[in-house]
């Protein structure tokens, strides 16, 4: 299918349109939707005919799964790794233009956005989801840390609820996403093509969205996430879930950890402390060092294989445990 573009633009009136269009892959970012989607987004941001850039997707199930990760597992595998570099850097100057862009950014999210998708929407200005948005970070299942400036939004969430999606890769709903603050509007999926038409056709913003602002529940723990997660080592976060003896929330946790990579996880948690004292552009600059690094680890072949690939869900992690993590492995991934 080499030469067909998974990405459609529109314009009507003012409103640039993006629609994401490889829904077999749940639409996952591949080298020419990056760069399509960057050399789009530079034109319409001098461009004073466009006011207002939209992206929808072209998927009933997906906004954004993420980047391609199959990809990149097959650039390591042949030893490109001018290539792994080179889809990351475009990647995440992609993410750090919608954070800069000049004119509202408005991603619609009717389905899950994981990984990369975040990238291409948290940055942007309005973030809107539905009942259908599921939203993670879950790449230490496969060997890899969450990235595309999530080492800059994550910390800056409340009370632990950054390293808790970092590191256990847990799904939230749309609710749970504005409520935390990673999604600014919630629609229920049956109003989304009422609001998006309202948008292409020019209503100004406030007012297609109008009924669609105020207060909404999470039922998300958020006691017992700070309890646990508001911390920046993995063994003390293991160590506090481990002792809490009896509690199935803290169980349930544990085994999300331990279907993450240990090293994933170690450097996932350095990654996040680092951020939080650090600007946007540093922190991509830190994840691309880092993605270059990690993925010359046998844990992203791995990973990838075991979650993506061969899709058995038993990867062969090594070290198999957070305690056999040595700092200084860390330290190499991590610059
Ligand atoms: C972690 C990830 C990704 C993932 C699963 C993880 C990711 C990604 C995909 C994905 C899903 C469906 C596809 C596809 C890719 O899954 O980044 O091509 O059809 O893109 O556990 O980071």
């Amino acid at each position: 299918m080499q030469g067909v573009s998974h990405l459609r633009t529109e314009v009507h009136g003012g409103v640039g349109e993006i629609v994401l269009d490889r829904p077999r892959a749940l639409n996952a970012l591949d080298q020419s939707m990056i760069d399509e989607m960057t050399a789009v987004l530079e034109r319409w941001g001098d461009d004073d005919a466009i006011d207002t850039v939209l992206v929808t997707s072209s998927s009933d199930r997906a906004f954004c799964a993420g980047g391609d990760i199959r990809a990149v597992r097959e650039s390591v595998l042949d030893g490109d790794a001018a290539a792994v570099e080179a889809y990351f850097e475009s990647e995440y100057r992609l993410d750090q233009l919608i954070a800069e862009y000049p004119k509202p950014y408005v991603a619609v999210i009717d389905g899950a956005a994981m990984g990369g998708g975040l990238g291409i929407s948290v940055h942007g200005e309005v973030r809107i989801v539905s009942e259908k948005a599921l939203i993670a970070m879950p790449e230490t299942a496969i060997g890899f840390f969450p990235d595309v400036g999530s080492t800059y939004f994550l910390p800056r969430l409340p009370q632990g609820i950054g390293m808790w999606l970092a590191l256990t890769g847990t799904r939230i709903g749309g609710a749970d996403a504005v409520a935390i603050g990673l999604a600014t509007h919630f629609v229920p999926s049956s109003a989304i093509p009422g609001v998006v038409e309202a948008i292409r056709h020019g209503a100004p913003l406030r007012e297609a969205l109008e009924d669609h602002r105020g207060p909404v529940t999470t039922e998300l723990p958020l006691r017992k996430i700070a309890e646990y997660f508001d911390d920046v080592s993995v063994a003390g976060i293991i160590g506090g879930l481990r002792g809490a003896v009896g509690d199935d929330w803290a169980d349930e946790m544990l085994d999300l950890l331990t279907t993450g990579s240990p090293t994933s996880l170690c450097v996932t948690a350095r990654l996040i402390e680092e951020g939080a004292e650090s600007s946007l552009a540093e922190c991509l600059d830190r994840e691309l060092a880092a993605a270059v690094r990690i993925t010359a680890h046998p844990d992203f072949a791995e990973g990838v294989r075991a979650v993506l690939v061969d899709k058995d869900r038993s990867p062969a992690f090594c070290p198999a445990t957070v305690e056999d993590v040595a700092p200084e492995d860390v330290a190499a991934i991590v610059p």
